[in-house]
Parts: structure tokens; C-alpha cells; sequence
């Protein structure tokens, strides 16, 4: 009898992790239950877990540092992702992938109008970053720990001016 549950809770497993494969390849994306079906609305999305991954690097780099010593190996992997991350931002703002894609997307219709001032502020990003990977890299604790605040204020900058400011 037990063997006959375990079969089927199995199978029913198997069933759904082929399900969700298979929707992941179909729809492309599937963040906290949410679908995007068009390439803007895809984008957006890909565009928001990409976001949330850089955020949770960067709260894994400063986590780290906030420890009375630090380990190396997780600062320099939290730095290198993010500066992975910031390299690939400038792919993240298709035309089309704003507000009129995913409603609940952020991203100010400035980014495409004013896309000299955005640029601008996503190559400070990737020039902050790069820093904090260097420091990262030669395991300078103290260095990278300096650098945190112009990191974090190259992300400030363009939030401030590019994306939508929450109601509280
Ligand atoms: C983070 C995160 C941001 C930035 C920003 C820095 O960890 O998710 O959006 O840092 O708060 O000012």
C-alpha cells in the first residue's frame, strides 16, 4: 500500500517537473507564479529576477563583510557575479519591455527617452563594479569594504532618476 502512494506521489512528481520544464521552455519565464508571454513582458521579467539576483549579491557581499573575517572566496564570487550582472544590464531594457509590457515593471519611460543619461548611469555601474571586483579578486578586505558605498551609490543614482519611486 505504502508503495503504491510512494509510486504514485513519485509519479506525480515526475509529471510535474516535466510540466514545469516544459512551461519554462514554452513561456521562457515563470518568476513567483507569474508568466510573461510577449517578448516585452519577457524581457521585463528576465530583466526583475536579473535585479533580484544582483540585490541578493549584493547583500551576500556585505553580509560577508559585516562578519569579523570575512571569507575571500565569498566576497570575490559575490563581486564577480555582480560585475558579470552589471555587463549584462545594458541587454536588459529592450525597447518595448516597460510599463506598456509588464505593469508592475519599474523601469521609467526615461530609460528609452533620455538613453544617453541611462547609458551613462549603467557605465558607472559597470566602472564601480569593476573596482569592487579588482579589489575582490586580490582578497583586499579593506578596499572592497571602501568601495561598497560608491557601489551602492551607482545603483542609488539611476534608481533615483530611472525607476519608479514606491509609494513608501
Ligand atoms: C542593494 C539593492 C539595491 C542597492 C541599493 C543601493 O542591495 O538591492 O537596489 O543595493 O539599495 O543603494
Amino acid at each position: 500500500m505504502g508503495g503504491r502512494i510512494g509510486y504514485a506521489a513519485g509519479a506525480a512528481l515526475a509529471l510535474s517537473v516535466g510540466l514545469a520544464v516544459a512551461a519554462t521552455g514554452a513561456l521562457a519565464h515563470n518568476t513567483h507564479g507569474e508568466t510573461a508571454t510577449t517578448p516585452g513582458a519577457k524581457a521585463a521579467l528576465a530583466r526583475h529576477d536579473n535585479f533580484e539576483r544582483m540585490g541578493a549579491a549584493f547583500k551576500r557581499l556585505n553580509d560577508e563583510l559585516r562578519k569579523g573575517s570575512p571569507d575571500k572566496a565569498v566576497v570575490a564570487q559575490s563581486a564577480g557575479q555582480l560585475k558579470t550582472l552589471a555587463g549584462q544590464m545594458p541587454t536588459w531594457f529592450p525597447r518595448g519591455s516597460g510599463q506598456e509590457a509588464r505593469p508592475k515593471s519599474e523601469a521609467k519611460a526615461n530609460i528609452w527617452t533620455d538613453a544617453a543619461g541611462f547609458n551613462a548611469a549603467s557605465s558607472n555601474l559597470q566602472v564601480q563594479v569593476a573596482k569592487l571586483q579588482q579589489l575582490a579578486a586580490a582578497g583586499d578586505i579593506e578596499g572592497v569594504k571602501a568601495q561598497v558605498r560608491p557601489t551602492g551609490g551607482a545603483c542609488k543614482g539611476c534608481h533615483d532618476k530611472y525607476r519608479v519611486q514606491k509609494e513608501s
